[in-house]
């Protein structure tokens, strides 16, 4: 069975970053070893939320598995807290990561701001030091806002051009990391999907699921889940992330379409069996 790492908080209720990536990634047959950040009490979209650093763990977990011999077959970051932890997972990115006659690659959800706004804990500086990290990835996952912050640009607004899309992938590929895709944009035929590039052959690649009007949070998180796993079980780059599309697309519809839904999160768990279909398990 494959195996990845993903080092991200868990947000205890908010159905975003481990209470997310852990089913996605196991429903898709894959072992999930999970370095988790920090504990909160709900996601920071709540008030009065709980936060429990978790970040003195991560060196000895580091070390254990180290001495253990573990090998994994991706490593997937969400959420980081701080600077301190961006040094960290650097260091497991050296680790664990890709090594001659074993591929490991580096997926990294910047995972920071909204609707142009950084989430509340972090401050002004934090976006530089995450795009810092961004050059070790293989593929980053930004959205419009965190690829703005990153690239010290103007957040574009939800319903960013194609051209003001295009602006800032060409920025981000600047980051240094191999494959750059922003993700939840709308495109001009009023789809919803992602736009990207990959910085090695210069390809640029673009794709969008009918969009419904409805918007929460932790979709970001679905949709970077979705795409590691699809990719570790064989995928291509640009098949994942379109199946990885597809999905969010249908977490959202089915949200929207749910009387009993919650307002801070989405539907993932009802559209599983959709997803693991598409990955042909
Ligand atoms: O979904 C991104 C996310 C992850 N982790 C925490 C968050 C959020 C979004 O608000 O607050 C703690």
């Amino acid at each position: 069975m494959k195996k990845i790492i993903t080092i991200q908080d868990i947000s205890c209720i908010g159905k975003c970053s481990l209470t997310v990536a852990l089913p996605i990634i196991s429903a898709l047959g894959i072992e999930c070893a999970i370095v988790p950040t920090a504990v909160l009490s709900t996601h920071t979209q709540f008030k009065g939320f709980t936060f429990r650093d978790l970040t003195d763990d991560m060196k000895p977990i580091m070390e254990h598995w180290k001495k253990e011999g573990f090998e994994f077959d991706a490593i997937y970051t969400g959420y980081l807290g701080s600077d301190r932890q961006i040094d960290l997972v650097r260091e497991y990115f050296e680790t664990f990561g890709s090594k001659e006659g074993h591929s490991c690659p580096i997926i990294m959800d910047p995972a920071m701001a909204d609707n142009g706004r950084l989430y509340v804990g972090f401050d002004e500086k934090f976006p530089k030091s995450m795009a810092g990290l961004c050059a070790h990835a293989d593929i980053i996952l930004p959205n419009l806002s965190e690829a703005a912050l990153m690239t010290d640009s103007e957040y574009p607004g939800e319903d960013a051009s194609e051209d003001e899309t295009l602006r800032l992938i060409e920025k981000l590929a600047k980051l240094g990391a191999g494959t750059v895709v922003i993700t939840g944009v709308t495109l001009s035929d009023g789809s919803f999907g992602f736009y990207g590039l990959d910085t090695k052959t210069g390809e640029y690649i673009k794709y969008g699921a009918p969009k419904v009007p409805h918007r929460s949070h932790g979709t970001g998180d679905i949709f970077a889940s979705a795409f590691t796993g699809t990719l570790v079980n064989g995928h291509s780059v640009y098949d994942s992330l379109k199946i990885a599309a597809d999905y969010t697309a249908a977490c959202i519809k089915n949200s929207y379409e749910d009387p009993d839904r919650v307002d801070y999160a989405v539907n993932f768990e009802y559209e599983l069996p959709g997803l693991i279909r598409r990955c042909n398990l």
